[in-house]
Order: C-alpha cells, then structure tokens, then sequence
C-alpha cells in the first residue's frame, strides 16, 4: 500500500530547501505527499537579501482542522522550518488532530547552522524546537542545532567520537527514539553522520570527504532522502548510508555545475539513483 506523509515547511519559491525539496524527493520515492507551508518566501535565508517572508501561523490551525476531517492516515508527520518560535505549539496541536497512534513523527529543527541561528530566528527558538523534538520518534538537528537544544556550547572542532556520542544520547534522553544528527567534524577534511538508537544504544558514524563551500538545504535534501528510504522498508542504518550517498553525490554534481551555490544542491540529478536504490531493496 502507498504510503502517506505530511510535510510541513516553509515554501521558499527559489533556493531549493524546505517543501521545494521534500515534496519532490518524497513523491520520487513513492509516497503519496501533502503539504502544510509555515511560512512564504521568495528565497531562503541563507546568502539572499531583500526576500520575503511571510509568517502562515494563522492559517495553520484551520488547515490542520479541514484535513483532519477527511479522516486520512498519515504514516509520517514530517515537521521543519518554522516561520516563528510559537508555531511550535501550533505544530503539536496539528500533530493531535491529524496523527494516530502509527504515525511516525520526524522533525528536522532547521534553525540553525554554522554555529549561528539562521537570520530571522528568534533567540526562543531553540527552546520551543525542543519541545517539539521531546515528541518525536526521529529528529535529524545538525550539529549546531543539537548544540543549541542542549544548551552546550558550540564546538567547530576538536572534539572526538565520544563527545559526539554524549550529545546524541543526550537528544535522545529528551524524547526521540532515534537522533540522526548532520554536520559533525571529527578530522580535517571529513564530515560525519551520527546515527543514534535509544533502544540498544547504537550509535554509529558515517564519514564522506568534506566538498569545500557552503551548500544551502543540504540537510533538508538529507532528511528527506532519509525519510523516503524509511517508508520504503529501509532500516535507519540502511537508510542514513543511502541518504548521505545521494546528498553527497547532489553535492558532486552541483560543484560540476556553474550555478551560485546559494541556489541549493542538484538533488533532481539523483532522484533516478534514489528510485533504484529503493527497487533493489
Ligand atoms: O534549509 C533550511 C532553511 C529552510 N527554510 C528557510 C531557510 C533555511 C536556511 O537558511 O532560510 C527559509
């Protein structure tokens, strides 16, 4: 049976992140997708000046009650860039009426990277995000959001596998059963995947060379090419390795490419690969 998820993110109309990247990679991958948009804008907020950006806090509510009565199941209820702190507590009340007791619930924090909070971000987001994420059953925080949820200081570099080790179960002791976390830095010229399970305590690592520059919503192409391979039967492990291989391979692709790195990564070059990953699974 076609499976059904809910994606809730902001629209960027140019930019590729958010719903512009979640919406095709999850319908690719086979599921049957509906939107919620949090917020409108004419481009992310990353490397962009002058966008637009419009909060979309008052109709989430009464979209959420007039889907509710179609009476659909939602296998996943897929949560991410918020257009404010507040809408967090709009986001679980969307989760009340449209989710039951089979609905997984993914959140990707999206709020900050880099060290920084992305700008527009108000100082009380990390604290209403981890409310959302104490509710979750898989959070995707890069490194620098994760930072922020614990209120532990923010480390570029120089520090080991442990320490990672520490934050990842320190997420999960929040809520989630699983915590995948991005963006992590254990050797000059690599960049790492955590990939944590409450359950048995597993923790693993997977590590790809770093491409040099900054790639905007790589971690939303990440999460969603995650999300895809796990409605399709994949484990989490199978699954991280398969989504980090495609973000990094939309990377390659991108950097062969002359358009500005603030238009976002080439993922619809790997969609083909994605679907027949999934086929030969
Ligand atoms: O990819 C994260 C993201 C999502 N949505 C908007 C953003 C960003 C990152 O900058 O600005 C609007």
């Amino acid at each position: 049976m076609q499976k059904r998820a809910l994606a809730i993110h902001d629209i960027s109309c140019v930019g590729r992140c958010s719903l512009t990247v979640a919406l095709p990679i999850l319908s690719a991958a086979g599921i049957n997708t509906s939107i919620i948009p949090t917020a409108l804008l004419s481009t992310h907020t990353g490397e962009f000046t002058g966008y637009t950006h419009l909060d979309l806090s008052d109709q989430l509510l009464p979209i959420a009650r007039h889907i509710a009565t179609l009476g659909l199941h939602f296998d996943a209820f897929y949560s991410g860039y918020l257009a404010s702190a507040k809408q967090a507590a709009l986001i679980l009340e969307m989760r009340e009426m449209l989710c039951g007791p089979q609905t997984q619930l993914f959140v990707d924090p999206a709020f900050a990277d880099h060290g920084k909070l992305y700008s527009h971000m108000s100082a009380d987001m990390p604290a209403q995000m981890r409310k959302l994420c104490e509710n979750a059953q898989t959070i995707f925080p890069n490194f620098t959001e994760a930072s922020f949820l614990l209120g532990r200081p923010y480390l570029a570099h120089g520090y080991n596998e442990d320490y990672v080790q520490t934050v990842a179960s320190e997420l999960a002791a929040l809520g989630p059963q699983s915590v995948v976390m991005t963006d992590v830095h254990l050797k000059e010229g690599m960049t790492s995947i955590a990939v944590y399970q409450k359950a048995n305590r597993a923790f693993h690592l997977l590590h790809k060379p770093e491409y040099n520059g900054v790639f905007h919503g790589t971690g939303d192409v990440f999460a969603s090419f995650l999300i895809a391979c796990l409605l399709n039967g994949l484990d989490l492990d199978q699954s991280a390795v398969t989504a980090l291989d495609c973000t990094h391979e939309a990377i390659r692709l991108t950097l062969r490419g002359t358009e500005p790195l603030r238009y976002g990564v080439h993922f619809e070059e790997v969609l083909p690969w994605l679907i027949e990953a999934l086929k030969q699974k």
